[in-house]
């Protein structure tokens, strides 16, 4: 794992500089997600501080095909490699792609016909992975870094963990732990040796505790059972008048909470994941020390909910303001969005649970989303989880847009499925070329997009795919 970036890479970023800084009108497109909106706010800032002439928009990747260039030089950061981008040229618009996500080109294809006008960087041009080693915010970070501006680097930061790269390992690798290390001596970010809980700075503990997911514990969805294991641990949940959070506990409390945890998963486990369970466990956790404890902009993990919640419902020009640090009205948006968010969750996650729609076959689960809007079709997969049987993966479908009627379906499952050796995101891509349609993601988050007949087909493929794969 490259912790440092590769001779060859650099000089690409070198060639990125000049074309910045020979073009005088700029138009970037990114990725409408965490890791692609900071991706925007990275290169945005970066061209302010030239005084370069430029527009930031945020686009789906469906919709790139369409794009008519008009600009001297378009730059696409977190999406455009997987694409046919190079089809947009025009004798007059120059064309930087810097993504994560597989190549439809590969490196030599900045040589070819285009030459001087087209130029790709991705990190799997120099065997860098992109899904755990380097985010689309990363590439970003990294060119802005050719002109010196290091401080922007806690972006870079949240956009690996907006992009879920430190989901598995609990932690940032690769070049993204290079980052990291920077921005930890710009004195932005702190890096913490943590329990791997959500919601570290805004929920109270026993909340976050009951929010545990990768297998079912009496504490899931439980808050009374989590107060009681609090109870038996001595663990204050007050501080005075205020809830303790995650943040608030010693060093010694988070070891007792940690060994009770591993104790109590080790019990619910089979055998063959015990060996697994202290990694389900434990983390580490990023502040953003300029801002202010106990909100959610502190914690890089709740940092990137609000930033989903922003572009989730259509206002990522809002969580780009935050970004930039142009906060006075965007802080109120943002509250107001969060809270739309949240309460559009919770609603859904009410309705499938008390429906009872949740349909078990033999290696997986799965529900229909009837409405649910698809830009959260997974994050509802994932919390879902906690109310069917963690042993299996949950996918939830849903139609993709009201003008489009094929299907997005979304996988989540346990940490424990991809430590045994599964990687979601691989099969999901083969069973979804073989109804028609495409996907693919990260091992324990991943989706596709299929036509909208397909679903019976789809979820008997994908059920066979699993025999003897998945043990119940
Ligand atoms: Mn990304």
């Amino acid at each position: 794992m490259k912790t440092q970036v590769p001779v060859t890479m650099e000089k690409a970023f070198i060639k990125a500089q000049k074309l910045v800084e020979s073009a005088e009108d700029i138009k970037i497109y990114s990725h409408i997600d965490c890791d692609g909106i900071t991706a925007g706010a990275i290169l945005s800032t970066m061209l302010d501080r030239m005084d370069k002439e430029h527009e930031v928009e945020f686009i789906s990747l469906d919709k790139i095909d369409e794009l008519k260039l008009e600009n001297e030089l378009t730059i696409f950061s977190d999406l455009g490699s997987g694409q046919e981008t190079e089809k947009l040229s025009t004798s007059s618009s120059k064309i930087l792609i810097l993504d994560h996500h597989p190549s439809l080109r590969g490196p030599n294809f900045n040589n070819s016909t285009i030459q001087g006008k087209f130029l790709e960087i991705n990190p799997l041009f120099y065997g860098i992975e992109g899904s755990n080693e380097i985010s689309g915010g990363g590439m970003s970070y990294l060119l802005a870094r050719t002109f010196g501006h290091t401080d922007l680097s806690w972006m870079g930061v949240l956009s690996g963990v907006g992009d879920m790269q430190n989901s598995l390992s609990g932690k940032l690798e690769g070049l993204n732990s290079m980052i990291l290390q920077e921005s930890i001596n710009e004195g932005y970010v702190e890096s913490i040796k943590d329990i791997s809980i959500y919601g570290r700075q805004t929920r109270p503990l026993f909340v976050a505790l009951s929010y545990f997911g990768d297998v079912n514990l009496p504490i899931t969805n439980n808050k009374t059972e989590a107060i009681l294991l609090l109870n038996k641990l001595g663990i204050e949940k007050k501080n005075g008048k205020n809830q303790r959070s995650l943040c608030d506990l010693t060093a010694e409390e988070k070891g007792k909470l940690f060994s009770e945890l591993v104790r109590m998963l080790s019990k619910e486990v089979p055998a063959k994941y015990i060996k697994h369970v202290p990694k389900l466990v434990s983390a580490e956790s990023y502040d953003f020390l300029n801002e202010e404890k106990y909100t959610p902009l502190r914690d890089a993990s709740e940092f990137s909910t609000v930033v989903n919640a922003c572009s989730r419902n259509k206002r990522a020009d809002v969580a780009l303001k935050i970004l930039k640090g142009n906060r006075n009205t965007a802080m109120d948006e943002m509250e107001i969005l969060s809270k739309e968010h949240r309460r559009y969750l919770a609603l859904k996650i009410e309705l499938i649970e008390n429906e009872d729609m949740i349909v078990h076959m033999e290696n997986l689960q799965y529900f229909e989303g009837n409405g649910i809007k698809s830009e959260v079709i997974g994050t509802i997969a994932g919390m879902i989880l906690s109310y069917g049987d963690w042993k299996k993966p949950i996918l939830g479908f849903t139609q993709i847009s009201d003008e489009n009627s094929g299907i997005k379906v979304s996988l989540r499952c346990s940490r424990l499925l991809a430590y045994d050796g599964i990687h979601f995101g691989h099969i999901i891509r083969k069973v979804a070329e073989k109804v028609g349609g495409s996907g693919g993601g990260h091992s324990v988050a991943c989706g596709a997009y299929i036509p909208s007949n397909s679903k019976e087909e789809f979820l008997n493929i994908f059920n066979n795919y699993l025999n003897n794969k998945i043990s119940n």
